[in-house]
């Protein structure tokens, strides 16, 4: 029966879907991706309030360190007239979740900035930082009040798990330079986050006869290890390696939903 079931399938071309992952983009491609708003403020060392977010541009990979090619800033020099010309940036890249579960989003990058914030030698007193969607601030790993470290290289890797949201996403790095040579470079490790409609197997937005003739073909495949099942076998809603009853028990309750949440 499966080999029927199979057979009828594939004779009404019917398409499988793969999953796409959701996408960050790293400094190194900043074009589309990567914006700056820039403000210089020698009187502003330090301060909060010096940052602006009403002006954002195209930010550009900077040119002045062999070492940072993958880095950014507003201009490729990365230099505002010198040491004392304390430059506030805020470097923004927003993001779309927009199909995935945003409690399950897991973001991993390791980034570095210019200037540290050490208190010393013209490093600011500003810690490199970030705010997902306008939430706490995180500093550059292994960085406190109490225990300020050199931003100058990239970090260790670092997971991002909290604060993501459905859809359009924002994240902001406030990096205060001291006027000569600066920027912010960041990379990515990877980034996954589980479909929020599991069940919508060609993502429209619902539960219908499309995704069940999806699932059918997938059903009797059976083997996720069947190297003619789609990619990370998104039938198998429970993960064991099987699209069988178990699997379609949940595909029959969203099913009857319809809709995704
Ligand atoms: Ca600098
Ligand atoms: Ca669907
Ligand atoms: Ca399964």
């Amino acid at each position: 029966m499966r080999t029927t079931l199979l057979s009828l399938a594939t004779a009404a071309g019917l398409a499988t879907v793969s999953p796409a992952a959701p996408t960050f983009f790293p400094t190194g491609t900043p074009t589309g991706h990567w914006y700056v708003c820039t403000n210089i403020d020698r009187s502003g060392e330090g301060k909060f309030e010096s940052f602006k977010t009403d002006n954002f541009v195209q930010s550009v990979n900077i040119n002045y360190d062999g070492s940072r090619l993958d880095w950014i800033a507003d201009i490729p020099g990365g230099t505002h007239g010198g040491v004392g010309n304390w430059t506030f940036f805020v470097f923004r890249q927003t993001f779309d979740l927009t199909g995935y579960d945003p409690a399950t989003a897991n973001l991993t990058i390791r980034w570095g900035a210019d200037d540290s914030g050490e208190i010393f030698a013209d490093r600011g007193s500003w810690i490199p930082a970030y705010t997902l969607n306008g939430g706490p601030f995180i500093y550059y790993p292994g960085s406190s009040p109490e225990h300020r470290i050199p931003t100058y290289s990239y970090s260790q890797w670092t997971s991002i798990t909290t604060g993501f949201v459905s859809g359009i996403n924002t994240i902001d790095f406030y990096v205060e330079g001291n006027g000569q040579t600066d920027g912010f470079g960041l990379q990515v490790q990877s980034f996954t986050a589980s479909p929020a409609c599991p069940c919508d197997l060609n993502h429209d937005g619902q539960v219908d006869d499309a995704d069940f003739s999806i699932f059918v073909v997938a059903y009797n495949m059976l083997d996720c290890a069947d190297p003619s099942m789609p990619a990370n076998c998104p039938s198998d809603f429970n993960h064991d390696g099987a699209v069988d009853d178990a699997d379609f028990i949940p595909f029959v309750a969203a099913y009857n939903e319809l809709l995704c949440p």
